[in-house]
């Protein structure tokens, strides 16, 4: 103990004064970091200022993972990076992106919230095999009215009303029928529908997404006697596709939060699929597809897989966003193979 070194008494020695300074670097000045950081730039900044640390998901993720504000609050939310850089989407239906933000930098947004809701933070840069899970929650509270509405899907509700399993087809084994020898063409299909008799069913787009393509090959093939098999299975790919949609916003979401599992061309062979237990579904394969319907693909999409690991995206997209992700996904069945 240097107190009780008669050699320093009154004076104070070299060692004395290295733990001076080692007090002030290793103490002192965390400590006013710290408490600038999290008392006094907030108090600068008001209320509204959130800071939010982010990592890899096996790094603790995004710190904090919750954040509360109050309905026509405005809030300033800084997103900081600590181990690599991490792009940041908030949604759904904010239409907020953040490119990748450097680690230490700051990556703010400035939002107010007109209607209480849940909303959802999430990083956009593929950072580690639990990239995904790199996600937070903000929830938007009206302190008139604290109790918050159940969000319903009317789609799901539907699918559950009508006792459609949506992990079923996991379980179901594929069986392409002969007619699928030939690879079905949207673009072949386009010439072929205009004389073919379209049953009620098939005719507009809501009502085909309730049907598999396998269902529809066969009302046509009820109603237009006589047509050889592979003209149907055409004129269903062009029917599955016939979309006014615009599907470059449907692109630019599956790039980023799809392809890494289900392969930028839909082959099922993203760089993460190799590592995953359940495969992700290969959908450029027409004999997969064929016993697809499009709503189920649409929960599966907002809900996620049960005990695999497609994630639930319904927290990050709007049901408009979802389903032109459907209509997305049946482009890469059905018009990729365009001859
Ligand atoms: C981390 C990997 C992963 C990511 C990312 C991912 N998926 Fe999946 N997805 C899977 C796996 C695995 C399955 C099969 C198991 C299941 O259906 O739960 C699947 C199944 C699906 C299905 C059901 C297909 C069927 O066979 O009925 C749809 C639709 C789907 N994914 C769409 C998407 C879309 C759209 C995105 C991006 C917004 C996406 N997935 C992102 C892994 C992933
Ligand atoms: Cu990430």
């Amino acid at each position: 103990m240097i107190e009780s070194d008669p050699l320093v008494i009154g004076s104070e020695g070299s060692e004395q004064r290295i733990r001076r300074v080692l007090l002030l670097n290793f103490l002192l000045l965390p400590a006013l970091i710290i408490g600038y950081q999290f008392f006094v730039r907030p108090a600068l900044f008001g209320p509204g200022v959130v800071d939010i640390h982010a990592a890899t998901a096996e790094s603790g993720g995004f710190t904090p993972a919750y954040v509360q504000v109050q309905v026509g609050q405005t809030v300033r939310l800084r997103f900081s990076p600590s181990d690599m850089p991490h792009g940041i989407a908030i949604g759904p239906g904010l239409g907020v992106s953040l490119p990748p933000v450097a680690p230490g930098r700051w990556g703010e947004v400035v939002l107010r919230f007109d209607q209480a809701g849940r909303y959802t933070y999430a990083c956009t840069t593929w950072c580690s095999p639990n990239h995904w899970r790199m996600r937070g929650t903000i929830d938007v509270v009206d302190p008139a009215n604290p109790q918050p509405v159940a969000e319903r899907d009317a789609v799901i509700d539907a699918l559950t009303a009508e006792g459609v399993d949506i992990d079923a087809a996991l379980h179901e084994p594929q069986m392409p029928r002969a007619e699928l020898a030939v690879q079905p063409s949207a673009a072949r299909g386009a010439a072929r529908v205009a004389g073919l008799t379209l049953p009620p069913d098939l005719r507009d787009e809501t009502a085909r997404q309730r049907l598999t393509p396998m269902q529809a090959l066969d009302l046509l093939a009820a109603a237009n006697p006589g047509v050889a098999a592979a003209d149907l299975t055409d004129a269903v790919a062009f029917l599955w596709t016939d979309t006014r949609a615009d599907l470059t916003g449907a692109a630019v979401i599956y790039a980023t939060n799809c392809a890494y599992c289900h392969g930028p061309s839909g082959g099922g062979d993203g760089f993460q699929a190799a590592t995953l237990a359940v495969q992700p579904t290969a959908f450029a394969d027409a004999g997969v597809m064929f016993l697809r319907r499009g709503d189920v693909l649409y929960a599966k999409i907002r809900r996620g897989g049960m005990g695999t690991d497609m994630p639930n995206f319904g927290v990050l997209f709007t049901p408009e966003e979802t389903w032109a992700l459907v209509r997305y996904v049946w482009s890469l069945t059905f018009a990729r193979s365009g001859t």
